[in-house]
């Protein structure tokens, strides 16, 4: 075994927001990887639109760059909880960590995940306490709060004796003493090189690679990315491929990549230590090993925390359908999430009893929003159940587990009452309670997954959209008791046809309408939230009746309310269990499962009388 002196290996990880994506564009600035004049975007790491759309991270990234004579491979990762499969996944291919902290909020609930994650896997962190130029800014108190933190999730002792350095990574400065920040990063370079391990590895060994991440090229095809943990590996040559199940497959590398900035550089050798990236090898998946032919040895498969959120994605019976996508097949849905699974390993698809729809689970309703979204943008259409949590059973007594979460609240004091009210109704348990400096209350709670559904929503509104809610895995849990649902009914449209002023006029009187008059509706199709609780059947498409000639152009005058119009996290919030979200390329619309209106009321009466209610 030697030390590959001249290579580091480091993930950046933290709670969303912290800043881990600025910190990589200043890194990159920094070891000059731009021409001068060249235009960089902010966060260009952040290159999918839904990134840029959203401003968050979804997709881990590997670039490199170069201090000195070192070369450090840097993956940035993403810190919303839902991706939290991804962080997993890609520590696999790192030595050492940059743990960033924000210098007013501490440690979050997504920073104890993936520091444990990084813990368990014995690598070293640097802490990096960010954004100390805030108002709130408190970096000693930051620090203390992380140390404790790696205390409570067992580090070890070296790995508790971590360095510290303090940024402002929107400028670009680091140093290790709060008061007296360089202007550049320099002291976060330096740390870097000596304080986290060069990999150790035995380059003349036979080869030996994990597959951590897939993407893919136009040109190139599947590109495999993974931390060459032995041997060498040269364009061309043959290889052998071990699967999950511990089948072998011969394989031929076609081209052999490693990172230099933003870049993938083919190289005719990569040798061990390094990151590199492999093509022509377009059956492989994430955690399989690709190794020598002669001398094959497989490596520890990857493993993910299990899904907890699941929801069913069908092919769309609108009376719309077909008109808005590309691709709307039973056939060419499941061609779609099969590929998804390929590189999304957090991510579930089975079959049910039904060929047109698939139960599909993630880690979050934003992890199954992201995959929708993604897929309505390639031209697919399809329709989707709400999402409801996965029950486990205790393997010893039998009982039921349910998904509970770490959650974290931060409203201000004239919301409180609310907000202990709204937990306290979704079975959340009050762990702790902290007042702010700026007239904010912070709380500690933990809630099952299903009461949390639809809840940031209702929080949003509930705080007027002053407050921030944080939630993380936290267990599974013997089951809370039931939970109650949605408060409201739907408003449901009756006919088809186009929605009108005039109509939606008299509609508004009895709840929130989630459309506006020019609209084409069909029978079933939601319009809006009914004020009580039970859906109403009702006519947006009506005309008035023309008793004169000036009521003809007056359509428009009628004074509407400024509808809510449902992004597609708030439609996959706000639906029922017998409510459906149809997606396609151009709409997001909300429908019931049964279309018919008198279908329905005879359905909901024989449910009524199941249930022992009455008709
Ligand atoms: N004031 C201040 N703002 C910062 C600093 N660093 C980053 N920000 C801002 O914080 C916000 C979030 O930054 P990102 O780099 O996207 O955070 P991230 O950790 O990559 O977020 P995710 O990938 O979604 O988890 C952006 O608006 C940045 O401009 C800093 O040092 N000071
Ligand atoms: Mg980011």
């Amino acid at each position: 075994m030697i030390k590959q002196e001249n290579i580091r290996n480091i993930a950046i990880i933290a709670h969303v927001d912290h800043g881990k994506t600025t910190l990589v564009d200043a890194m990159l600035k920094q070891s000059k990887i731009f021409r001068d004049n060249q235009n960089v975007p902010e966060r260009v790491l952040d290159s999918n639109d839904l990134e840029r759309e959203r401003g968050i991270t979804i997709l881990a990234k590997n670039t490199a760059i170069r201090y000195g004579n070192i070369k450090i491979n840097i993956v940035d990762t993403p810190g919303h909880a839902d991706f939290g499969g991804e962080v997993e996944r890609v520590l696999n291919m790192v030595d050492g960590v940059l743990l960033l902290v924000d210098a007013a909020e501490g440690p979050m609930p997504q920073t104890r995940f993936v520091l444990r994650k990084a813990l368990e896997l014995g690598h070293k962190a640097i802490v990096v306490i960010n954004k100390i130029d805030r108002t709130h800014a408190r970096p000693s108190w930051a620090v203390n709060a992380t140390f404790d933190l790696f205390i409570e999730l067992g580090a070890t002792e070296e790995q508790a004796d971590f360095p510290v350095i303090y940024t402002i990574a929107s400028a670009g400065r680091a140093g290790t003493d709060p008061e007296h920040l360089e202007s550049h990063l320099q002291p976060l370079f330096e740390a870097i090189v000596r304080h986290l391990p060069a990999p150790v590895v035995d380059p003349d060994m036979p080869p030996q690679l994990l597959v951590t991440n897939l993407t893919y090229d136009d040109y190139k095809g599947k590109i495999l990315l993974g931390r060459l943990s032995g041997g060498a590996l040269r364009r061309l040559q043959p290889v052998l491929r071990i699967d999950r199940e511990g089948g072998t497959h011969p394989e031929k590398i076609a081209q052999v990549f490693i990172h230099e900035g933003l870049e993938r550089i083919e190289v005719e050798t990569a040798t061990a230590g390094e990151i590199v990236a492999l093509t022509g090898i377009p059956d492989a998946y994430i955690g399989e090993t690709i190794t020598d032919p002669i001398n094959p040895r497989p490596l520890p498969p990857i493993v993910v925390e299990a899904p907890t959120v699941r929801m069913t994605f069908g092919v769309n019976t609108s009376p719309l359908s077909g008109r808005e996508g590309t691709w709307s097949t039973s056939r060419k849905l499941k061609e779609r999430l099969d590929r998804e699974l390929e590189r999304n390993v957090a991510l579930r698809v089975e079959s049910t009893d039904s060929a047109d729809t698939f139960l599909v689970s993630g880690r979050g309703e934003l992890h199954l929003a992201i995959l929708i979204e993604t897929m309505r943008r390639e031209g697919y259409e399809f329709q989707v159940s709400a999402p409801e949590v996965i029950m486990h059973q205790d393997p010893e007594t039998g009982e039921t587990l349910e998904p509970v979460e770490e959650v974290y609240v931060e409203a201000p004091e004239s919301a409180s009452g609310i907000v202990i009210e709204m937990l306290g109704q979704r079975r959340g348990r009050l762990t702790n309670m902290r007042q702010g400096e700026n007239g904010s209350v912070y709380y500690t709670y933990l809630a099952p997954t299903r009461g949390l559904l639809g809840f940031r929503q209702a929080f949003l509104t509930a705080t007027r959209g002053m407050g921030i809610v944080h939630s993380v895995f936290y267990g599974y849990e013997p089951y809370a008791g039931s939970i109650r649902q949605r408060a409201n009914g739907s408003l449901v449209a009756w006919e088809p046809g186009v929605s009108t002023a005039y109509a939606l006029f008299n509609a508004q009187e009895r709840g929130q309408l989630f459309i506006v008059p020019g609209i084409e509706v069909y029978e079933g199709m939601i319009v809006g939230r009914c004020s009580r609780d039970e859906d109403i059947a009702i006519n947006v498409a009506k005309k008035k009746h023309l008793t004169n000639h000036r009521s003809a152009g007056a359509d428009e005058l009628v004074h509407l309310e400024a509808p809510l119009l449902m992004s597609l996290d708030d439609a996959l919030e706000y639906i029922a269990e017998d409510e459906l979200v149809e997606i396609t390329p151009k709409n997001i619309r909300l429908r019931k499962r049964i279309l018919d209106t008198e279908d329905r009321r005879k359905a909901r009466k024989t449910r009524n009388i199941e249930m022992g209610n009455g008709g």
